[in-house]
């Protein structure tokens, strides 16, 4: 039997923020866990540094559910980000060391492939249309078989979601107050159709497209939206609505066919239970950092797929490649697959974190190295220090604050 020797919690910024636990065992054998919570990473790094790594010195490695079930059931306090994130962060690393010390990648333990590699899609993002085709050309250049599409709206100074043409694309921001975006849903409305539409007459039926909300509509105009979409046949349309209200969810599932994929912003079960047992879903965006990592995203993908409702894993750039290779172990072997997400690090967060995962043709694929097949280099990490950084607020043009 293995025991945790070391437990000690990495803050870095190689272009972004990450927070990453890493575990050393007695044989010597090393785990790491993503646990970043963007825009609250210094949270989720005191909760792990004073009150989860002191309890896990001693403890057996290979005990990964009771672990769980230590931190979730037998603390008072439950469920949250930050200690869904904290928690998350140990699970991973368990993972990594189990997989480790029985010599097979994560995927294999958790009952071996399902598929030969994992869809993903990527961002294509501009102010006009013009420039969002050129995106979408540019992914599809690259071998993607699915975009998310997001563009300018004319009228609005800035839009969530739209870079300029760059693949890594980065929405927190440095500073200690966050900078504030103004939104209008009618000037939504009045330009996505056209967006998409213009999308679809370029590239065709093949290409599968989706589009991000952002929580902005309420339900019935998130219903407007879906239908006003059909004929795009979108492969989902992401958080059209804030979601802590579940049966909000039935108002748009009677209006439109559209592909609904919900979940980026859940911390467990509890977020989603409702979504699932009706139905009202069919993809869920959930993470493993941000979900109590694979243990739990795991058993809640199971009962999603008594409910038809299949994988869309959050894989944006503030989930570090540790996060995306444990995303990758669920996604290889999960029944219910769907699509990855894959927003691109950048070269510095590559090195940070060298990964045996490979793009290659519109897939991701995982590689044959025992555990998770990431590692953090510390000295390089240690060449970035943390820098204040958060996502922006949004108003609506009447100063009202709006969801983000
Ligand atoms: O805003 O990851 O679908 N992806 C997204 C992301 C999220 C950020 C929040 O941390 O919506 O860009
Ligand atoms: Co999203």
């Amino acid at each position: 039997m293995s025991r945790v020797v070391e437990a000690h919690v990495n803050v870095t910024c190689p272009g972004r923020n990450f927070v990453t636990l890493k575990l050393v065992c007695d044989d010597g054998t090393t785990g790491v866990g993503d646990a970043t919570l963007n825009g609250r990473e210094l949270a989720v790094e005191a909760y792990l540094r004073e009150h989860v790594c002191p309890m896990l010195i001693g403890r057996e490695a290979g005990a990964i559910e009771d672990t769980w079930r230590y931190l979730y059931n037998g603390a008072y306090w439950r469920r949250g980000p930050v200690t869904m994130t904290a928690i998350a962060a140990v699970d991973c690393a368990l993972w990594d060391i189990k997989g480790k010390q029985a010599g097979m990648p994560v995927y294999e333990l958790l009952g071996g492939r399902c598929r030969t590699g994992v869809t993903v899609y990527g961002h294509a993002n501009g102010e006009t249309v013009g420039e969002v085709l050129d995106a979408v050309q540019t992914y599809v250049d690259l071998g993607y078989k699915a975009v998310r599409v997001q563009a300018g709206i004319p009228g609005l100074e800035s839009t969530y979601g739209v870079s300029r043409g760059k693949l890594f694309y980065e929405p927190a921001e440095g500073g200690l107050a966050p900078r504030e975006e103004t939104w209008s849903t009618r000037l939504y409305l009045r330009s996505i159709g056209e967006v998409l539409g213009g999308v679809r007459e370029r590239f065709g039926h093949e290409l599968e497209l989706l589009h991000d909300v952002h929580h902005r509509l309420s339900p019935i105009e998130a219903a407007q939206l879906g239908r006003l979409l059909e004929p795009h046949q979108l492969f989902w349309l992401e958080d059209p609505v804030p979601a802590e209200l579940q049966s909000n969810l039935r108002v748009v599932r009677q209006h439109t066919t559209t592909p609904i994929a919900i979940g980026e912003v859940f911390n467990s079960i509890w977020d989603c239970e409702q979504l699932l047992r009706e139905q009202l879903i069919d993809y869920l965006r959930m993470s493993v950092v941000h979900s109590g990592g694979i243990t739990h995203l795991r058993r809640i993908l199971h009962l999603a797929e008594l409910y038809r409702v299949r994988s869309g894993f959050h894989g944006a750039t503030d989930l570090s490649p540790v996060c995306m290779a444990a995303a990758l172990a669920l996604d290889m072997a999960i029944p219910n697959f769907g699509l990855q997400e894959y927003m691109r690090h950048t070269p510095e967060t590559d090195a940070v974190f060298p990964h045996a995962y490979t793009f290659a043709d519109g897939y991701l694929l995982p590689g044959d190295q025992p555990g998770l097949g990431v590692d953090l280099d510390e000295e390089l990490a240690a060449q970035y220090p943390y820098q204040p950084a958060l996502l922006p607020v949004t108003r609506l043009p009447d100063g009202t604050m709006h969801d983000w």
